[in-house]
């Protein structure tokens, strides 16, 4: 600070995001937001994360905003760091976590002269960004940042970028900046509206509701609702945890390969309901689902995302919680005369763990098995892309709040940052990353932070040798693969020389008890289960795949 009345710029702006709440910036440093970073780890209420990769940096930031509805900034160089830290501001993007992108910017005076690192930043994230803008004015930083944040957690939340050139954040400002971010709350429901959609849900023989990550924070809502009207519920693509899955109105998750008997009911459902859910191609499996001739009505808080994949009857603009309560509120006495126990049975079979299938190996069911017997029913559990996940998402039964944090755009290497993060802004929680050898093999040195940061989480890696995912779908379509082995890696060794604790399992009976061993740690730890390379998803063996088309 120059005088009592002034600080650099760069400080400035790390005021303005404890302010409005921020408390972890994730970054791999560099030279050009030295005094961001400076400021950051001076400050009382920050903490700043420095990882191994952009890449982790992006997905914990992503991750830390999905789990707490606050933003999270990630911060990186130039071309250099924002080009690796694009993977989790797609990702931010698609599954609509509020998040402050910061990235160092060559001198102002450089700027258009393909500087060293220098590209149109602006440019480069627009398309994955809900605002990306270069800050050429200190003066104006504090409300740059302001106005970032009330973008990025607003309506349909998601990523900002803020370009900062370094010389700005050198300079001198007034110290207390008068950039706040108030943002108002997004209204209830228009009374009209609630009359039309309960008069509609009065006439429903089958209604059904499919509830999105909108929907998340309108739990309790969403279950008085259910109940009220005797509705079932849907969770949409990997978001699991917002309707109790052993609930009796629940009826199964809107994923890829989902289980034909679980889409009847959707399906035949005479009125929809979409709660916070921007309705993606993996949730309404293609775009094929609600059908063009179901009745369906969409509760968002942003006005861009009814009606945007799927025509709809009835958009509401409204607030998740606000709306169901008024539904629920003009629900009829006594008990729903509807009753999905066929329906919910369905799904309870479908998520029922079979027989293994392995003869002499592991089958990844079975590790899911191990799972359920040994961690709490509230573990939280993050789960990066790969045929694996298919397993998780398919068995274990998400009955508690916050317990899945999962990427909607399928990115690979979210798993292991995803899981750190969520260890940091949850210390008290049983944090599990579940991964792929694939995708470990991409973010997991982000262990090494986790060790650092004092953050232990367990790592359960399904390595069968292979980028599965694609493999099956090669032998499906073309009969044979390419360029999908993954060399013998000895995942525990890598674990230790990382700093955390290392277990090797070949064996399903070691499964259990390596397990134990590894959640009941104090340490960061990882357990590498060796897995049947055949068994690729619930429902077939890569083998026969191959048998099929040749
Ligand atoms: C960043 C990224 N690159 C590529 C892909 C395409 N992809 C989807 S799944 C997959 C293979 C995953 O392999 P692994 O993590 O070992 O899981 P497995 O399918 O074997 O269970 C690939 C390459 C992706 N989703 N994300
Ligand atoms: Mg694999």
């Amino acid at each position: 600070m120059a005088d009592s009345g002034t600080s650099k710029a760069g400080f400035v702006a790390t005021e303005v995001l404890a302010r409005a709440g921020v408390r972890r910036l994730y970054t791999v440093p560099g030279e050009s937001f030295l005094e961001i970073l400076d400021a950051a780890e001076r400050h009382p209420e920050l903490a700043l994360i420095s990882t191994r990769h952009e890449s982790g940096a992006s997905f914990m930031a992503e991750a830390d905003a999905k789990l707490t509805g606050m933003p999270a900034v990630a911060m990186a160089t130039r071309g250099v760091g924002a080009s690796n830290l694009s993977i989790g501001v797609h990702t931010a993007m698609q599954d609509s976590s509020p998040m402050l992108v910061l990235l160092g910017q060559v001198e102002t005076d450089f700027l258009g002269r393909e500087a060293f690192q220098e590209v149109d930043l602006p440019a480069f994230y627009a398309p994955i960004t809900k605002w990306s803008a270069t800050v050429n004015r200190a003066d104006r930083l504090a409300e740059f940042v302001a106005r970032g944040l009330r973008i990025a957690t607003s309506g349909r939340p998601g990523p900002v970028m803020l370009a900062l050139p370094a010389d700005v954040l050198d300079e001198e400002v007034g110290a207390d900046p008068k950039a706040r971010v108030q943002t108002s709350p997004v209204a209830g429901p228009e009374p009209e509206q609630v009359r039309v959609v309960v008069r509609r849900l009065t006439a429903a023989r089958r209604p059904v509701v499919i509830a999105g990550g909108g929907a998340r924070r309108a739990r309790e809502a969403l279950i008085s609702f259910a109940e009220a009207w005797g509705a079932g519920v849907y969770a949409s693509f990997r978001r699991q945890d917002v309707f109790p899955n052993e609930h009796p109105n629940y009826l199964g998750h809107l994923t890829l390969g989902t289980p034909p008997e679980t889409l009847k009911a959707l399906q035949e459902a005479d009125f929809v309901m979409v709660v916070g859910c921007r309705l993606s191609e993996v949730t309404t499996q293609s775009y094929s689902l609600p059908r063009e001739n179901q009745a369906v009505t969409q509760v968002d808080a942003d006005p861009d995302e009814v009606g945007a994949t799927v025509p709809v009857e009835i958009g509401m603009v409204s607030d998740a919680q606000a709306t169901l309560t008024a539904f629920t509120a003009q629900a009829p006495s006594g008990t729903p005369s509807r009753d999905w126990t066929e329906a919910h049975g369905v799904y309870l079979d479908s998520s029922t763990i079979p027989p293994a299938r392995s003869p002499e190996g592991i089958d990844p069911s079975q590790v899911v098995d191990a799972m359920l017997e040994t961690l709490p029913g509230d573990a939280l559990l993050t789960n990066d892309a790969g045929n694996f996940s298919v397993f998780i998402h398919r068995y274990w039964r998400y009955n508690h709040p916050d317990t899945q944090l999962a990427s909607t755009n399928g990115a690979m290497g979210y798993g292991v940052p995803a899981a750190v993060a969520a260890k940091l802004a949850a210390p008290d929680r049983t944090v599990v990353a579940c991964c792929g050898d694939g995708g470990f093999l991409m973010t997991g040195q982000e262990m090494e932070t986790a060790v650092r940061y004092g953050a232990p989480i367990t790592v359960i890696v399904f390595r069968n040798g292979l980028q599965g995912t694609i493999a099956m779908h090669q032998k499906r379509d073309l009969g044979r693969t390419a360029g999908i082995e993954i060399g013998e890696v000895d995942l525990a060794g890598y674990a230790r020389s990382l700093g955390a604790e290392g277990y090797t399992v070949r064996d399903p009976d070691e499964l259990m008890p390596a397990l134990q061993a590894a959640s009941a740690s104090d340490a960061v730890s990882l357990l590498d289960v060796v897995t049947d390379p055949d068994i690729i998803s619930p429902t077939a063996r890569l083998s026969e795949l191959a048998a099929e088309t040749t």
